[in-house]
């Protein structure tokens, strides 16, 4: 079936869904990137317009990375958290660029959700979700979500375009990563609806001064073993740096694996990148923290998160310890010698 035939009738489907419903929640994994945001932003626009429905969109967390920052705050979004959401009052929820149980969202696990729209490998919870729209080969979950507004017919307004464009821009890299003709398709689609100053405006957000305090300890602390560069930022109030540090860190001369991680809320968050692209990030991350945690991902970039129950120091050092193991395992490092990337 061509994409455009697949989005009708998935169209069709969601219509019949969102007709006669009042209110829909739209949840998002808990440090929504660019794609997450834009893709939520979107199926508001599409449950306004479809169905005259009233949404509220949820993280679990904070929007934490300069860029992210700067997209909410351009979108004019109200977030909300997941302690403030009365479930008996909506009518149906939806979740996008994240899956049921995943590890990375909130929802409560009691909480099964009516749609779903993503872009990750399908898991198998989510077969048993109402309306599902899983297209792994997409670089984006806003790409599937263009893909419903143009066959609605329904002009993005400028604002809404942009995010979608920095959304599919920023999963793929400009493209360089992951992307498909439907991305590329869909870029084209926004650009004349989307204010490209803006996205130069969001790309260089403003960030804090602690930032550069944890770049400088990510850069302290990080070493070089085999082809793989690791770090740790320890505490973090901002979970999105541990993504960023690792994507930084991936552009070194010699280095083709990266992994970063951090401590925020109760969890051991982790980072992982690749430049091989026939390489399963997702499935390495999935392996390291096998029996202890959750992850998930992509070819070449994934995350993962492992609970931290006794919150103790010596706890989270073994299961940094554990999860770096595995790690190195899974790349055939292991046996490397390790130096430091930066003198101290
Ligand atoms: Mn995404």
């Amino acid at each position: 079936m061509k994409a455009a035939e697949k989005t009708g009738s998935k169209l069709q489907r969601l219509t019949e869904l969102l007709t006669g419903k009042t209110y829909l929640l739209i949840a998002m994994q808990d440090t929504p990137d660019p794609d997450s945001l834009a893709a939520a932003v979107a199926l508001r626009k599409l449950a306004n317009n479809l169905g005259n429905l009233q949404c509220s969109i949820v993280c679990g967390g904070t929007v934490g990375r300069g860029e992210n920052r700067a997209l909410v705050k351009y979108l004019g979004l109200n977030l909300r958290t997941y302690a403030e959401i009365d479930y008996g009052k909506y009518d149906l929820v939806a979740m996008v660029d994240t899956q049921p149980w995943m590890g990375n969202n909130s929802l409560p696990e009691g909480v099964l959700p009516d749609i779903v729209i993503d872009h990750h490998p399908i898991r198998h919870q989510t077969r048993t979700v109402k309306f599902t729209d899983i297209r792994s080969g997409y670089g984006a979950a806003s790409t599937i979500l263009v893909e419903y507004l143009i066959e609605a017919g329904i002009t993005p307004d400028t604002p809404l375009a942009t995010a979608l464009l920095y959304g599919i821009r920023s999963d793929t890299q400009d493209l360089g990563r992951e992307s498909s003709r439907f991305d590329i398709e869909a870029i084209e689609f926004l650009y004349p609806f989307a204010n490209n100053r803006m996205i130069g405006e969001i790309q260089r957000g403003r960030v804090p001064r602690v930032y550069y305090q944890m770049l400088a300890n990510a850069l302290r602390n990080a070493r070089l073993q085999g082809p793989a560069i690791i770090t740790e930022l320890g505490d973090i109030d901002n979970p999105d740096m541990i993504a960023e540090v690792a994507d930084l860190l991936l552009r070194e001369d010699e280095t083709t694996w990266t992994m970063c991680t951090g401590c925020w809320k109760d969890k051991l968050l982790i980072s992982l990148r690749t430049s091989e692209e026939d390489n399963l990030a997702g499935k390495v991350i999935k392996h390291m923290v096998a029996r202890k945690g959750t992850g998930g991902g992509h070819q070449t970039y994934a995350g993962g998160q492992v609970p931290l129950i006794k919150g103790t120091k010596a706890e989270r050092e073994e299961i940094e310890k554990y999860v770096e193991e595995r790690f190195l395992e899974a790349i055939g490092a292991a046996d490397k010698p390790g130096v430091r990337l930066v003198k101290a």
